[in-house]
């Protein structure tokens, strides 16, 4: 397991390819747990999906930055950071606000009970990845087949 770890983060470094298989659900329940805060409980409400914004911002001026996105995603290559960051930031101005968020958690509340599961946020992360960066995710990485 530690090998195939750290094959896949050399592969990265070396090919800017994209996380996929284990790697990728690493990196979604990591992002999954920072969001499931308060109460850590197993589900995200919209409440604890606008703080971890917040959170995020940190030079407190209101706008998450892609520097700060970065930041807060260090497992991320910045290819996918950066990708990730303009679809999320829906009006375009550069920054993530809680305005351009709460359109995507109702996205991701598939069942619309104004919560998210485990099982509902590593669904909708595949979907987003496979929209946004194709079925050939991860392609040209010469490592993990
Ligand atoms: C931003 O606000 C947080 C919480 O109020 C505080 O801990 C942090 O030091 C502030 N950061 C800056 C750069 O002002
Ligand atoms: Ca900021
Ligand atoms: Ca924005």
């Amino acid at each position: 397991m530690m090998f195939l770890i750290l094959v896949c983060v050399v592969g990265m470094a070396a090919g800017q390819t994209l996380p996929h298989g284990a790697d990728l659900k690493q990196l979604v329940d990591a992002r999954f747990s920072r969001l499931d805060h308060s109460p850590t409980d197993g589900v995200v409400t919209e409440n604890e999906w606008d703080v971890l914004l917040t959170r995020e911002d940190l030079n407190n001026d209101t706008c998450v930055s892609l520097t700060e996105y970065e930041q807060a995603s260090p497992a991320m290559p910045t290819t996918m950071a950066t990708t990730m960051f303009h679809h999320f930031d829906h009006d375009a101005d550069g920054c993530l606000k809680v305005s351009d968020l709460s359109a995507e958690f109702h996205l991701v509340d598939h069942n619309g009970d104004n919560s998210v599961s485990l099982h509902e946020w590593e669904q909708y992360f595949t979907h987003l990845i496979t929209k946004l960066f194709g079925h050939g995710a991860g392609h040209g990485n010469p490592v993990g087949r």
